[in-house]
């Protein structure tokens, strides 16, 4: 156990850090399930770039020994590298358009996801995790993470009141949280867990930020406030600490025993299309 971080979330949801779960003994109980993960990455226009990184470290770090299914999403299926994949790991690309702004691309991964799961997923996998390309792993990131919901921590608030979290503010706004509410502010760039769950989250958002488009309103930060409505309302039955997205250009905290996964240092004016 650990004393100097919160191990547990007010709704009895355990909040996964290093040095709050045994990893042998999950991955012998998640391996007699035989259980199967799908995760999703993104890759649109100069993000291609990323891929290489990413699905080389999640060779290494994400859910190794597992049956694991990357679904890589791209405009330039020509540039999805070839990683060597160990045995029952495997790789799909599918093609999706690229668009004039950045922020379309990225909010609209919840519908894209939403559809990967109703194009008959369950045959396929068990759990799903969906995943910013611009990023690597560096640690285990396993069995531990596996819940109904997740969430994770996003690594630029947990330390703020939250009062300062990026909520979106504006009451006309489906993504709309009110001063005092919210639990914790939960990343955009990885969420997960069953079919099922994410499967409506990801339509509830998409809906959601289709409804707020059609009033001419996009939240503060397209799918993740929407996300972190909804995370508000639906409570995650698991929630897994900013080591599971950390940034690189933030210095690691001493809470942090372990960076698992983060996102890369990027020069957002040479690769957004805006
Ligand atoms: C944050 C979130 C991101 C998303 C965004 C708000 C984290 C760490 N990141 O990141 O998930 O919620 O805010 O919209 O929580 N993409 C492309 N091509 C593009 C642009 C984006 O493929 O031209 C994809 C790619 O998978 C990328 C993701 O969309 O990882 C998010 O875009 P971003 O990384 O540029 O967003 P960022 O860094 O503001």
């Amino acid at each position: 156990g650990r004393t100097d971080v919160v191990m547990v979330t007010p709704w009895l949801a355990p909040v996964v850090w290093e040095g709050t779960f045994n990893p042998n003994l999950l991955d012998s109980i998640y391996k007699l399930k035989n259980i199967r993960i799908a995760a999703t990455v993104f890759a649109v226009g100069k993000y291609t770039i990323f891929l290489k990184n990413f699905l080389e470290t999640a060779e290494q770090h994400f859910f190794v020994g597992f049956q694991v299914h990357v679904y890589v999403f791209t405009d330039r299926p020509l540039d999805v590298p070839q990683v060597k994949m160990s045995a029952g790991r495997q790789l799909t690309v599918r093609s999706v358009p690229n668009s004039q702004r950045w922020q379309e691309i990225s909010a609209r991964r919840m519908e894209l996801i939403q559809k990967l799961i109703e194009d008959n997923l369950h045959s396929y996998a068990d759990y799903i995790f969906c995943l910013d390309v611009d990023s690597q792993f560096h640690g285990r990131w396993g069995t531990e993470s596996l819940g109904g919901l997740v969430g994770v921590i996003h690594p630029g608030y947990y330390r703020d009141d939250r009062s300062r979290f990026p909520y979106e503010r504006r009451p006309e706004s489906r993504a709309y949280v009110a001063p005092g509410e919210g639990d914790f502010y939960y990343c955009g760039g990885a969420f997960g867990g069953t079919l099922e769950e994410v499967h409506l989250l990801t339509k509830t958002c998409h809906t959601n930020f289709i409804d707020d488009a059609k009033e001419g309103i996009e939240a503060a930060w397209q799918e993740e406030s929407h996300l972190n409505r909804y995370m508000w309302i639906n409570k995650p039955s698991k929630v897994l600490s900013p080591e599971y997205l950390w940034q690189d250009f933030k210095p690691r905290n001493p809470e942090v025993h372990l960076v698992r996964f983060s996102g890369v240092i990027k020069n957002y004016a040479a690769i957004r299309p805006n």
